[in-house]
């Protein structure tokens, strides 16, 4: 099975939040929750600026896109820039955050290889 889906048809669905992460907002591009999909999951996260994906881990891999804006991120104690054009390999249990120190949106997608975001247990 194969399907294309373009980051427009995502206008309708809210942006989802949580208080523990000020400033992020995120929405669910392939995930079992939303299409016909397995296996692998992927989302897009907007942290405005001055919000911070709070350190936390978690037992999937996950990868991560960077597609606008620049943000540090914590690498389990030691601090990275990325910016627009990085991508990110974090191992399973590996502890990391992300902020975004700048005037403009960071923005990422993220991938796990699970069939939908809502199976993962972030740990603190
Ligand atoms: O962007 C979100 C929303 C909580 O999660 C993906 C980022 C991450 O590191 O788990
Ligand atoms: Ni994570």
């Amino acid at each position: 099975m194969i399907f294309v889906k373009n980051f427009k048809s995502i206008k309708d669905q809210e942006w989802s939040s949580t208080k523990k992460y000020p400033g992020v907002r995120y929405k669910f591009l392939i995930d079992k929750d939303f299409t016909k999909s397995s296996g692998l999951s992927l989302g897009v996260c907007e942290i405005a600026p001055g919000g911070e994906l709070i350190l936390h881990y978690h037992a999937p891999n996950e990868i991560y896109v960077v597609n606008k804006g620049k943000g540090i991120l914590n690498k389990s104690g030691e601090d990275e820039e990325i910016k627009k054009g990085d991508v990110v390999f974090i191992s399973a249990n590996a502890k990391h955050a992300l902020r975004n120190n700048e005037k403009e949106t960071l923005e990422f997608y993220w991938i796990f290889p699970t069939d939908r975001f809502s199976e993962v247990t972030y740990l603190y």
